[in-house]
């Protein structure tokens, strides 16, 4: 398992439940910093050959004469986040910096300006407005046109950065699922006015000084995610139970870490060597 196999490793389980990552890769109370630790059992720094039969045998949960790859990943899953711990602040700024990128989309949209830049806060709603028609008024297939691509890769990169928050926020049966369109047409005259955009603007700023910032584009986001991705999330569904069912990424992955343990010609094997080989490599 090299380092970039790690992280993704890593990042996919983030991004599978992201509360779930970030209390159990925090280091503060728990017993062990990374996975080294737990198979070093007498603390001296090494892996000595009964420690590293310990670690096999702790993987052989089916009792085999060798733990299967399955069982070896078995094993990886239930210590994902003692493995993940070394990576944490790295798995947590890629997943922020995806969140950023994304940010940096809809407030492009919401305000387009030229002094807006990399996640600085973006202010007066009239060129978001201009954006979408250089009129006084806009319609549906303006607005769809508009924010259709911007949406779209919302809900990807929400997807991919909080799985679980996402499938639960976008249920479909969930009662606050409005039309996003509908509700900026207060007079419900099929138009979408600057006085009326304005409003959707300052429902965005919930401080109301303005300015739209990061956070407050990811609270609305949050409170309207539902709405969001309601056109897309039937094929993202469709697209995670599929991967679902292939073998899956995760399994190859580990399946290497298992090579690895059995790669070595010597006999008897070096264990302190593959061990310390498998620790560089995680
Ligand atoms: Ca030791
Ligand atoms: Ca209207
Ligand atoms: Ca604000």
């Amino acid at each position: 398992m090299t380092e970039n196999q790690t992280l993704d490793f890593c990042e996919e389980q983030a991004a599978l439940d992201r509360e779930c990552f970030e209390w159990g890769t925090n280091v503060d109370g728990k017993r062990f910093d990374n996975l080294w630790m737990v198979w070093d059992t007498n603390s001296d720094n090494q892996i000595d050959r009964y420690e590293f039969r310990s670690a096999l045998d702790s993987m052989n949960i089916a009792n085999e004469t060798d733990p299967s790859n399955l069982a070896v990943s078995a094993y990886f899953y239930r210590n994902q986040y003692i493995i993940c711990r070394p990576l944490r602040n790295q798995v947590l700024y890629n997943l922020d910096k995806k969140e950023r990128q994304m940010y940096r989309g809809i407030l492009d949209f919401l305000a387009p300006s030229t002094h807006m830049k990399y996640n600085i806060p973006t202010k007066d709603y009239d060129p978001g407005f201009n954006k979408i028609d250089n009129g006084n008024t806009f319609n549906r297939t303006k607005w769809d046109s508009v924010v259709d691509d911007i949406f779209e890769s919302m809900c990807e990169t929400t997807f991919e950065t909080d799985r679980i928050g996402w499938i639960l926020k976008t249920e479909p049966n969930s009662n606050s699922k409005k039309d996003l369109f509908a509700s900026l047409d207060h007079n419900g005259n099929g138009e979408i006015e600057r006085v009326e955009y304005k409003k959707f603007y300052e429902s965005i700023d919930s401080n109301g000084d303005l300015w739209i910032y990061p956070k407050e584009v990811k609270a609305w986001m949050q409170d309207n995610m539902d709405s969001i991705c309601a056109k897309y999330r039937p094929l993202m569904i469709k697209n995670l139970n599929e991967a679902t069912k292939e073998d899956g990424y995760e399994t190859r992955a580990l399946n290497d870490v298992f090579e690895l343990l059995n790669a070595d010609d010597e006999f008897p094997p070096n264990v302190t060597k593959d061990a310390i080989m498998l620790y560089d490599s995680l």
